[in-house]
Formats: C-alpha cells, sequence, structure tokens
C-alpha cells in the first residue's frame, strides 16, 4: 500500500534528517522532492500545490531552519499535512446509520469499480462490527452475470441476497426489495447498481430512478483508487449530478499509487469511509487519515494491529499467554503457540509494514523470506519431545543433532531457534518484572 509514494516521500525527509541545521537551499530541494513525489503518485496539480504551500508555510511558522532536529520537526509537518488532505484526524468520518430501519444504502461507480465487491464486504462489516442484518440487492438488469457474483459473495460472506427479478426496473426491483427488507425485519439494505466505462445519460438517468424509488440513506461512491486522478473526476462528475454521501476507495492493495486518496476530499469535499484492500469478503479497513498517514510515512500502523489482533485472538489465548509469561513458565511450545497466533493475523510482511520502520526493515530483510523462516523454526519445535519443549536445558548435542535431522535442517538451525527462545524467554521475564506485559497488551 502506498509502496512507491512512501519511498519517494520518505527520501527528501531522510535526507534532511541527516544534516545537523538546513539551509533555505536545503528545504526548496526537499519540497521540490515531494512534489515531485506526489504528482508520480497522480495526486491532482492542485493539490499537490496546496500541499506544498501549507508545508512550506509551516515550515517557515516553525523556524525549521533554525532546529537542530529538522528532519524529525518537518517529518512531522508532512505527517500532519498528510492527515489533513486524508480527510483529518480525529474527525474520521463513519458511515451513520441512524435513522428507520431498514436503512437503505446505495452503491454507485464506474464498471470495474468494485461495486459488486465492496457491496458484499460492506454487508459483512456491518454484520461484525454493529451486529445489523443486511440484506444485499443485485440490481443490474443488463447483466445477469452480476447477480450471480453478488450471490456467491453473499454466500463467502454469510448474509442473505435477495433474488432481484431482473425482468422488471431498477426502480420496481428496489421496491421489491425495500418491501422483502422490511417484512423480514432487516436492519439495513444495500443496494449494487448497474456500472458504465464513463458517465452517460442513461446511467445518470437510472441512478436517479434507483434513488426515487429507494430514497437511500447513504449514496456511496466507489472508486478505484488504481485510477488515480480518474476516479476523483468521475466523483466530482457524479456528485454534480446526483449528491453523494460519501467514497469507499478500492483496491488500495496493489500498489494504488495513492493520488485518488490524496485528492479526493480535498476536490469534492466528500469524506472516505471504506477503503478495500483486496478482493476477499473481509479485505475492508474503516479509513482513518492518521493512521494512512502514518503507513504513507513508515511510521506504522500500530492501533489496526492491536485491533487485528483483537479480532484473531480470543482473550482466554491472550490471558492464558500472558499468565505463563509471567509466572516465567514461558516454553518452547508457548514460543510455538505465539508464532502460531502471528501467523493468524496475517503474513509476516503485512504484520511488518504495520511496525514503525516496518517498510525499511523489509527493505533490508530483502531475500530473507520470513514465512520459510516461519515454517522452518515450526518443524524444528515439532520434532522435539514434549520433555525437550517444556524444559530446552536438556537439549545436548546428539538431541540436537536428533532434531536436525527429523526436521529436515542443521544443527546450526536448532541452536539458532533455541537461541532466539532463550532470548524471548529473558524478554519477558524482564517486562513482567517491570509488570510491562499487562500494560503492553490490550486484553
Ligand atoms: N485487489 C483488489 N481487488 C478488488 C478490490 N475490490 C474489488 N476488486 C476486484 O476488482 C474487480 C471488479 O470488481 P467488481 O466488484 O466486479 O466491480 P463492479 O463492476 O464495480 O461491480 C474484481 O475482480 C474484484 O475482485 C480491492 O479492494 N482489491
Ligand atoms: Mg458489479
Amino acid at each position: 500500500m502506498f509502496d512507491s509514494l512512501r519511498e519517494k516521500i520518505l527520501s527528501p525527509i531522510r535526507s534532511l534528517g541527516k544534516s545537523g541545521r538546513i539551509t533555505e537551499a536545503d528545504l526548496e530541494e526537499a519540497l521540490k522532492d515531494i512534489r515531485r513525489a506526489l504528482l508520480e503518485a497522480d495526486v491532482h496539480f492542485k493539490v499537490s500545490k496546496e500541499f506544498l504551500e501549507q508545508v512550506r508555510r509551516e515550515a517557515v511558522g516553525q523556524e525549521l531552519l533554525k532546529s537542530v532536529t529538522p528532519g524529525q520537526q518537518f517529518t512531522k509537518i508532512v505527517y500532519d499535512a498528510l492527515v489533513r488532505f486524508l480527510g483529518g484526524a480525529g474527525e474520521d468520518a463513519r458511515l451513520e446509520l441512524r435513522a428507520a430501519p431498514p436503512v437503505p444504502i446505495l452503491l454507485v461507480g464506474l464498471q470495474g469499480s468494485g461495486k459488486t465487491t465492496t457491496a458484499a464486504k460492506l454487508a459483512l462489516y456491518l454484520k461484525k462490527k454493529e451486529k445489523k442484518r443486511v440484506l444485499l440487492v443485485p440490481c443490474d438488469p443488463r447483466r445477469p452475470a452480476a447477480k450471480e457474483q453478488l450471490r456467491t459473495l453473499a454466500r463467502q460472506a454469510e448474509v442473505e441476497c435477495f433474488d432481484s427479478d431482473l425482468t422488471r426496473s431498477p426502480a420496481r426491483i428496489v421496491k421489491a426489495a425495500l418491501e422483502e427488507a422490511r417484512s423480514k425485519v432487516f436492519d439495513a439494505l444495500i443496494v449494487d447498481t448497474a456500472g458504465r466505462l464513463a458517465i452517460d445519460e442513461e446511467l445518470m438517468d437510472e441512478i436517479q430512478e434507483v434513488k426515487k424509488a429507494l430514497q437511500p440513506h447513504a449514496t456511496l461512491f466507489v472508486a478505484d483508487s488504481m485510477t488515480g486522478q480518474d476516479a476523483v473526476n468521475v466523483a466530482q462528475a457524479f456528485h454534480a449530478r446526483t449528491p453523494l454521501s460519501g467514497v469507499i476507495l478500492t483496491k488500495l492493495d496493489g500498489d494504488a499509487r495513492g493520488g485518488a486518496a490524496l485528492s479526493i476530499q480535498f476536490l469534492t469535499g466528500l469524506p472516505i469511509f471504506f477503503f478495500g484492500t483486496g478482493e476477499g469478503v473481509a479485505a475492508l479497513e474503516p479509513f482513518h487519515a492518521d493512521r494512512l498517514a502514518s503507513r504513507i510515512l513508515d511510521r506504522g500502523d500500530v492501533l489496526t494491529l492491536v485491533e487485528k489482533a483483537q479480532e484473531a485472538i480470543s482473550e482466554d489465548e491472550a490471558k492464558a499467554g500472558i499468565q505463563k509469561m509471567a509466572k516465567g513458565q514461558f516454553s518452547l511450545e508457548d514460543f510455538l503457540g505465539q508464532m502460531k497466533m502471528m501467523q493468524k493475523l496475517g503474513s509476516m510482511e503485512s504484520l511488518m509494514k504495520m511496525l514503525p520502520g516496518g517498510n525499511q526493515l523489509l527493505g533490508q530483510l530483502k531475500g530473507v523470506d520470513a514465512e520459510k523462516e516461519l515454517k522452518r523454526t515450526e518443524a524444528i519445535i515439532l520434532s522435539m519431545t514434549s520433555k525437550e519443549r517444556r524444559n530446552h536445558k536438556v537439549l545436548n548435542g546428539s538431541r540436537r543433532l536428533r532434531i536436525a535431522k527429523g526436521s529436515g535442517t542443521s544443527v546450526a538451525e536448532v541452536n539458532r531457534v533455541v537461541q532466539r527462545f532463550e532470548q524471548t524467554q529473558k524478554m519477558m521475564a524482564q517486562f513482567s518484572k517491570m509488570g510491562l506485559l499487562k500494560k503492553m497488551l490490550p486484553f
């Protein structure tokens, strides 16, 4: 996510950080590089101009040229500007569903932007996070395949999908769906509409017609962030023709250049509610400007990591782990358990990216295959007897040789795993002495 923007925006910031004090020329050079980074990320030129003006103004106002730590101060200035352009901190836009049920939500956007996928993702999100019963409504009479696609996704998300009669008009379809949602007491319904390759009269008329019949509580524009500025232009054109409530950005998982995310709010005034990070129905995250700005500047996103941990790991599992650590009973078995818990959270790479400096670290680790390393460690621990796992002190030379053979590794690798385990055990003991474990973990 934002990989190329990150690299390009960080390089001028890092070079400012290297010098003790900076000159006006240094600052101008850095601003020029940032400007290039923004344009390459397909940020609208008006947005990039305003961005740089704000950063320059702050740099002058905060007397950056006199600072003894200009790198740090400049990072903070750029971070604050990123947060503002992504939509502002603290005031994160939330999709408000306070209305009489069933709350109608309409998704609009161009063909291929991700409407159908996003409809199912949003239904799953509302079901999981807000305990809402959602009815999905396919409403593209021209493409029967789109109905099948939504039904398949609905099954994956385990939410219900309305059996739309595609021989009828879109307005009739949503009326029938509304009736069904009322009689079966759904909390909300999400209507997936037809898209086009470009905005045309027919599409706009159809959307107006659906809107009249549905009276949506929220009309969400689904924008493909890979299309950069185009996504912003289309959003503006849509918004001018039919008022939108907000935006969902899709495909931020590819190396979307970031232009859409940084420009859309500034140019349309519309909030971004969510962003999509994959094709699966669970790949939708609420949009937090400060967290994303932090990811762009490689300062990690520990809050999201903690939330993911809370979702994937049960409280009991976590508590049991902490108690063992606190009592100094952390064994190789627990070490393995801990690693498996980590695996549940996602790939090693995606986890590291959420840690401060994680992207830089990943760069240094290029060539080291973290997943493979994890598999090897697992094989080594699984080749131990349970006595060995509980007490690693019995691991003498011949036992280590046996384990190496059993796991298809070498004695050196076995030694490394034992060494890493001992370090972790020591760290745990330190933490528990300082009473830090309880504070560190959110459970
Ligand atoms: N990688 C990725 N692919 C996505 C995302 N959202 C949608 N897609 C893919 O984009 C393609 C078009 O999506 P679809 O929902 O059919 O778009 P629609 O024409 O607007 O309904 C499909 O292959 C989706 O799997 C996303 O957030 N990330
Ligand atoms: Mg579709």
